[in-house]
C-alpha cells in the first residue's frame, strides 16, 4: 500500500468526478473512486495510474443502496480506511416539469440521491475521518441549492437541503477537525442534462447553445483550491458560474 493520502469520490465515472480525480491524482492522492458503470470506473483507474501513478480502488456502489454503502465502507482493506477526502458528487436531476405535472419517480431518484445517498457517505466515511483526526468534506451543491427557477422545484430542493446539510456538518464536525465545504456550480456540460432529460441528447446539447458554459475542470480547480488551503483556512462555498449565466434562470445567448 502507498504512503499518499486517500481521497472518496462519488460519481467518479462522469464530468465533475472525472475532473476531479485528475486534478487529485496530480496532487498525489490515491483514489476511492465510486458510481455505477464499472467500465467507465475501470478506464478512468487505469488512466490515472498511467498518468500520475495513481492508486485507485473502485467500488460499483449505488449511493441509493444505504446497506451496500456501509457494507462497502466497511469492507474496505484496512490500507483503504484512511479516507482524508470526501467528494460528494454523485448527484443527477431527473425531469424538468412543473410541481403539478412531476414524475414522482423523477422525485424519488432525485431524493433519494442527492439528499440520502449523501447522507448515506457521509454517515459512513466520517467515523474514519474522526478516528484518522483529520478530514475535508468538500460537497457538491449547486446554484439550484441557493436560487430556484421554474419547472426546477425538485431538484432545487434538494440542493437546498444539500446547502443546509453542508453547514450543519460543518458546526458538527469542525471540533475534530475536519472541514467541510460546499461548490455551488451554475451551468457545467457534463452528462447532467442528458440524464435531466432522460437520454435526449439534443434537448441536452441545446441547454448549452450561445454562450460559454463551464467545463468539469472549471469545478475541479476550484475543488483543490478549497483543498490546498492551509489546517487554518475552511473554505465554507464557493457559487461558480458561467459569466453569461448572472443567476440561475438568465443566460445570455448569443443569437
Ligand atoms: P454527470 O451526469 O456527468 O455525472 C454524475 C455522476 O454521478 C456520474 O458519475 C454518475 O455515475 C453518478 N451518479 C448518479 N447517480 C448515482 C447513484 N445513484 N449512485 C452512484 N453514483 C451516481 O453530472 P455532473 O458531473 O455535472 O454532476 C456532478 C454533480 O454536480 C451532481 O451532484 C450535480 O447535481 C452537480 N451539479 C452539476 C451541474 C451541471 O450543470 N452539470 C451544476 C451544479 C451542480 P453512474 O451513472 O455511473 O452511477
Ligand atoms: C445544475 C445547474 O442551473 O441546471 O445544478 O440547476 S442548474
Amino acid at each position: 500500500m502507498s504512503t499518499k493520502r486517500i481521497a472518496c469520490i462519488t460519481g467518479a465515472s462522469a464530468g465533475i468526478g472525472v475532473a476531479t480525480a485528475h486534478i487529485l491524482a496530480a496532487n498525489e492522492f490515491d483514489l476511492l473512486l465510486i458510481a455505477r458503470r464499472e467500465d467507465k470506473l475501470a478506464l478512468l483507474a487505469d488512466t490515472l495510474y498511467k498518468q500520475y501513478n495513481c492508486n485507485s480502488l473502485i467500488r460499483i456502489l449505488d449511493v441509493r443502496n444505504r446497506l451496500d454503502v456501509t457494507q462497502t465502507i466497511e469492507q474496505l482493506p484496512e490500507g483503504w480506511k484512511g479516507i482524508e477526502v470526501l467528494i460528494n458528487n454523485a448527484g443527477l436531476a431527473s425531469g424538468l416539469a412543473p410541481i403539478e405535472k412531476g414524475d414522482i419517480d423523477d422525485w424519488d431518484v432525485m431524493i433519494d440521491t442527492n439528499v440520502k445517498g449523501l447522507l448515506y457517505v457521509t454517515r459512513n466515511v466520517t467515523p474514519l475521518m474522526i478516528a484518522n483526526g483529520k478530514g475535508h468534506i468538500i460537497n457538491i451543491g449547486s446554484i439550484a441549492g441557493k436560487e430556484v427557477y421554474a419547472n426546477g422545484n425538485v431538484y432545487c430542493a434538494t440542493k437546498h437541503a444539500v446547502d443546509a446539510l453542508n453547514k450543519a456538518m460543518r458546526i458538527d464536525l469542525a471540533q475534530y477537525p475536519i472541514k467541510v465545504t460546499a461548490i455551488h456550480p451554475g451551468a457545467v456540460e457534463t452528462e447532467f442534462s442528458i440524464v435531466r432529460f432522460h437520454g435526449d441528447a439534443e434537448r441536452a446539447k441545446t441547454v448549452y447553445t450561445g454562450f460559454e458554459n463551464l467545463v468539469a475542470q472549471d469545478i475541479a480547480e476550484a475543488i483543490w483550491f478549497a483543498l490546498s488551503r492551509p489546517p487554518h483556512i475552511n473554505i465554507n462555498e464557493l457559487t461558480i458560474m458561467p459569466t453569461a449565466q448572472p443567476i440561475a434562470s438568465v443566460i445570455h445567448r448569443k443569437a
